[in-house]
């Protein structure tokens, strides 16, 4: 019996975490696409010119947004769920799935985009301390296991994996901390998932984040808005 094929495309970049999700999900899953780069527009380039497809049917005109034949779907976990209904059988899916993505996009997200978007030495601090809080939490939730639910990896660990993809670059932005032992095995598990490699950033990557983020705050404690 012949697979159906389908024709994807992402709408995304790599600096984007929403957009590292997606890409590490179809880069894991072997899901064949083609990228249109769309830079968030705080580092579009002057003059780039945003594809008329993602004005059209991206409602927010964010990354990411993907279409899979002639539908377009944007925010990353839904677009998660997506895949799974439209690709099943390679990940698990479940409702635990479906709350461990909430859980990493309310808790750990929030802090670690507090991080690099702090413009106060508190407001980073505090969020460093949160974030770490809430890594511990992870890995009381990891406990013994390998992956985040059942046993192999779920589109929870592609909700995850931007936090493991920029954690170089946090600690050059205030984040004080360290994995906890479980989360750092499991961030390397995660990682060396056939595909993860795809989405790692390269060290230029790494110093492009941080020296973009630098320039942010400049901006913002000069009083110059972005
Ligand atoms: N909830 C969305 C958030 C997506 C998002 O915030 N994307 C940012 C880039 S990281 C964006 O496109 N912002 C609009 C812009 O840059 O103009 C998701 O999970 O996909």
């Amino acid at each position: 019996m012949s697979e159906t094929v389908h024709d994807v495309e992402l709408f995304g970049h790599w600096i984007c975490p929403f957009s590292v999700r997606v890409s590490f999900a179809l880069a894991v899953r072997s899901i064949a696409h083609r990228v249109v780069e769309v830079p968030p527009s705080a580092v579009r380039p002057k003059g780039f010119v945003v594809p008329e497809a993602f004005t059209l049917h991206s409602p927010r005109l964010e990354i990411p947004l993907l279409r899979i034949d002639q539908t377009y779907l944007a925010d990353s976990i839904p677009i998660l769920e997506w895949l799974d209904a439209v690709f099943p059988g390679t990940w698990e899916s479940s409702e635990v799935v479906a709350q461990r993505c909430q859980w990493i996009d309310a808790k750990l997200f929030r802090p670690m985009i507090s991080i690099y978007y702090g413009t106060s030495p508190n407001e980073i601090r505090v969020a460093s301390e949160t974030l770490d809080q809430r890594l511990n939490e992870l890995g009381e939730l990891l406990g013994h296991n390998e992956w985040l639910v059942g046993s192999g990896p779920s589109r929870a660990e592609a909700v995850l994996a931007p936090l493991y993809v920029r954690l170089h670059g946090l600690s050059q932005l205030g984040w004080t901390g360290t994995l906890p032992k479980v989360v750092a095995l499991h961030a390397q598990r995660t990682m060396s998932l056939a595909g993860a490699a795809s989405v790692e950033w390269t060290s230029a990557q790494t110093e492009e984040f941080v020296a973009r983020f630098l320039a942010y705050r400049r901006k913002v404690s000069a009083g110059i808005s972005w």
